[in-house]
């Protein structure tokens, strides 16, 4: 196939930017898409060439496939990388590339397929042998189905949307008189969200960890991890914060949880960059919760312990180079905080506006990845982050010493950020232990 001579970025913001830089360090020619929102976007501005595919609104441009498609078409981009979110993981959109011979540099449609059913991701990891979370076989088929199934698995036990993934549609059911309601409000809110109401069901695994494991495969069958990120500090299933290695690993559980994530790239011959994400209770039992088949917002911690472009590898393994097939363990300790444009103090509802002053923090082992500017208006109309603060050093607390001082550093005026909470957050006593689970976020109180 040989390397690409022209990649258009079906996305914008900080990922746009991140995608563009890699292009132009491979001598690869770039062509951004924007919305009309975006006409003063820098992700605009870095690429050699840019087409306005639609109105502001997303569902009109950038998940737009007519639009994006025609663009490739007019620029004769041979490949489109789509990023994370919008059209990463849509597997009509990985076949109209390949059925228009452009290059979708993501998974293939039915792999998508495969891992975007999260009750079939979980037969198919089952299969491969790896550990899964003990539960039903497949779907539920009624009400009874499943009283039946939770009564065998014994409560407390989750019910989860098969078409669903960031904890729309999954209910914790703690006794069977919670079934009836659980099964119909969950099925209802499925429905709605993704147009599939199936529901399966698993063992409620308590106060666990959320541990991904980063997999890059290529056309040849292999696959290799590059170690794991913990991304257990959520709220409402954003993920705030993440950091690579988890202060939970042990060497043990790493070689058996990069083994698993190796072993199911490999059983479905996946090929691009995925995550493998873990539920890991406080044993240090872990068990397979879905397949992500995109490059994810937190890659850069991973890129930065080992020293490593994942954005490259992707465009690599696209072109049909070989991986080596080498696994990858941290040799430093890196932090990422996304800085979002919401007010902590207010319920981190969204503060889009104008940004007045812009001083980014810099000096060894501090990484910014941001498409914002002093004099650039944060549209309302798309998700809320604005940069992602990475942090790299030899220990997990010289990275937090550095956070502190970044982010000490970090002066954005004119809209409100979740910096401060960022800030406090690296003083927290459990953070700064390690010692924290999903569950964080319950007990955190703002000052
Ligand atoms: C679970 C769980 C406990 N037990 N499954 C949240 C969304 C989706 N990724 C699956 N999630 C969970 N599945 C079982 N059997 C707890 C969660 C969960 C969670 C997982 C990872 C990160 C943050 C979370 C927040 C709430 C619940």
């Amino acid at each position: 196939m040989g390397m690409f001579k022209k990649i258009l970025i079906a996305n914008r913001g900080e990922i746009a930017m991140r995608i563009i830089r890699t292009c132009r360090e491979m001598g690869i020619k770039t062509v951004a898409v924007y919305s009309t929102a975006d006409r003063e976007s820098l992700h605009v501005r870095f690429a050699d060439e840019a087409v306005c595919i639609g109105p502001a609104a997303s569902k009109d441009s950038y998940l737009k496939m007519s639009n994006i498609i025609s663009a490739a078409e007019i620029t004769n981009a041979d490949a489109i990388h789509p990023g994370y979110g919008f059209l990463s993981e849509n597997s009509k959109f990985s076949k109209i590339c390949g059925d228009h011979g452009i290059k979708f540099i993501g998974a293939s449609p039915e792999q998508i397929d495969r891992m975007g059913d999260k009750a079939t991701a979980k037969l198919t990891m089952k299969e491969a042998g790896v550990p899964c979370v003990p539960g039903s076989d497949g779907l539920l088929e009624s009400l009874e189905h499943a009283l039946k199934t939770a009564k065998e698995i014994g409560f407390p036990v989750m019910m989860k949307a098969t078409a669903g993934g960031g904890g729309k549609g999954m209910r914790a059911i703690w006794s069977a008189d919670e079934l009836p309601k659980a099964w119909d409000s969950a099925r209802q809110e499925a429905a709605a969200a993704f147009g599939n109401d199936g529901m399966y069901m698993e063992k409620l695994i308590e106060e666990p960890r959320h541990i991904e494991i980063q997999v890059v495969g290529d056309q040849y069958g292999k696959a290799c991890h590059l170690s794991e990120r913990d991304c257990s500090i959520q709220r409402r299933h954003q993920k705030l914060i993440e950091e690579t290695p988890s202060p939970f690993m042990t060497p043990e559980l790493r070689l058996a949880m990069g083994d698993a994530a190796v072993k199911a790239a490999e059983y479905i011959g996946y090929e691009g960059a995925g995550t493998v994400e873990f539920l890991v209770d406080k044993h240090r039992n872990f068990y397979f919760m879905e397949m992500n088949t995109r490059i994810q917002v937190e890659h850069p911690i991973t890129e930065q312990v080992i020293d490593y472009d994942l954005i490259r590898e992707q465009i690599k393994v696209a072109a049909g180079v070989a991986i080596s097939g080498r696994n990858y363990e941290p040799e430093l300790h890196a932090i990422e905080c996304r800085i979002n444009a919401e007010d902590p103090y207010n319920g981190f509802r969204p503060a889009p506006g104008k940004i007045l002053v812009f001083h980014a923090p810099g000096g060894h082992g501090v990484r910014l990845d941001t498409h914002v500017y002093a004099g650039y208006s944060i549209p309302s109309h798309y998700d809320s982050m604005i940069a992602k603060l990475i942090t790299t050093a030899r220990t997990r607390q010289e990275a937090i010493d550095k956070m502190k001082r970044a982010l000490d550093e970090f002066v954005i005026e004119g809209v409100k950020t979740t910096i401060p909470f960022h800030r406090q957050l690296m003083d927290h006593p459990d953070f700064v232990a390690g010692n924290y689970t999903t569950k964080f976020m319950e007990s955190f109180e703002l000052k």
